[in-house]
């Protein structure tokens, strides 16, 4: 798979973006690779136990959002679709926190109120995902505005599926970001289906980032199963954005190897053969290779590797399942700062219920 470089390529003007993750850097990236994937495999299996109601896998995409996510600042804004699993770990929640969201526990900031697999942690600045196709988009570009007008030194990035450049959002965003110079990157993870609609029934176009060029802006398109491609190609138009040149498209050509979730079965819509085709360039693989190539990985080390991710998953998970669920008067928290004497009246008639075991949880 060639990572052809569409034209108008993202060139900052000033200052040099870091042109590549530096060996120790790949090792972290590595080891978040390595746990994305082992959460993925286990949570599938969780789910068919009936131990978790949903899962969105992300298999086959973790270069393209870790290679993604190392390129952004701190103080950047995350707005994702819903695979983005990599890209949390990436900014650093706990993976004992999403394990609390997709069972909707007690540890759950959320408070068991969204879908499981549906997270958002502020102090990562990582957005709650959004179902509805494309919806993070014209969000991200508003975000961006707003730290635009308030000089706020923050770049936005939106990840979203091939599927979502279909989306009225998708070219609202876009517009208003090229017109207004945003410092938005659009990240679009193109894993060539969107469910069962394989790529080239979703657009006539020849690539998905030459829709930039309409909008005024440069798109790329990188090999997303090449690490090193993503993040040059993100650092570069974090600096394009930090510049106040405004937006870049990145198209990443990936393919996810799993399900489209745990509500699908793919092999009613692709072939074997073709998933196999695309396994050549597991981007896990292409990694390993990189990194015994530099000498910070062996066989041995990497199989331990593997091992330590399985375990944490395991320890999360347990604890994750040992915590008491979420408060049932939480229910009432977090619309009014102080309840109305009707709610008020309600929450005592609920509790009540609870503790008589009318309700039961
Ligand atoms: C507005 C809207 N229409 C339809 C759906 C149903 N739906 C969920 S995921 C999906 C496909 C999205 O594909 P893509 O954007 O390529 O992302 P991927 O799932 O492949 O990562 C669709 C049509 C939805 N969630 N929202
Ligand atoms: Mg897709």
């Amino acid at each position: 798979m060639a990572a052809t470089k569409e034209k108008g390529t993202a060139v900052p003007s000033a200052g040099s973006p870091p042109s590549e993750l530096a060996p120790e850097e790949l090792l972290a990236a590595y080891r978040i690779m390595v746990l994305s994937r082992a959460v993925d495999d286990r949570c599938l299996t969780l789910q068919r136990q009936g131990r978790i109601g949903f899962y969105v896998p992300g298999s086959g995409q973790e270069a393209a959002q870790v290679g993604a996510a190392r390129a952004l600042h701190t103080e950047d804004w995350v707005f994702p679709a819903y695979r983005e699993l990599a890209v949390a770990l990436s900014r650093g929640v706990p993976l004992e926190r999403l394990l609390d969201q997709f069972i909707g526990n007690s540890g759950d900031l959320l408070k068991g109120r969204q879908m499981p697999n549906h997270y958002g942690y502020r102090e990562f600045r990582f957005v709650v995902a959004s179902s509805p196709i494309g919806t993070q988009i014209t969000q991200a570009v508003g975000a961006a505005m707003a730290a635009q007008r308030r000089k706020d030194p923050v770049v936005t990035i939106t990840f979203f599926g091939d599927g979502a450049t279909s989306s009225n959002d998708f070219h609202a965003g876009m517009n208003f970001a090229g017109v207004y110079r945003v410092p938005t990157i659009f990240f679009c993870e193109n894993n060539q289906w969107a469910i069962s609609l394989p790529r080239e029934k979703q657009t006539h176009s020849a690539t998905l980032a030459e829709k930039a060029h309409a909008y005024g802006f440069p798109g790329v398109v990188v090999d997303g199963t090449d690490i090193q491609a993503v993040f040059r190609a993100v650092s570069a138009a974090r600096q394009r954005a930090a510049d106040g040149e405004g937006p870049t498209l990145i198209e990443a050509q990936v393919y996810r190897f799993g399900p489209h979730s745990t509500s699908d079965d793919p092999h009613r819509y692709r072939s074997d053969a073709e998933v196999a085709h695309w396994k050549e360039t597991d981007p896990l693989k292409r990694v390993r290779e990189l990194l015994m190539k530099a000498g910070l990985l062996d066989e041995a080390r990497d199989s331990a590797l593997v091992e330590e991710a399985r375990t944490q998953v395991s320890v999360a998970l347990a604890a994750a399942e040992k915590a008491a669920p979420v408060a049932p008067g939480t229910l009432f928290e977090d619309v009014f700062a102080a309840l109305t004497p009707r709610l008020e009246a309600e929450r005592a008639e609920f509790e009540q219920l609870v503790h008589e075991g009318v309700i039961k949880l």
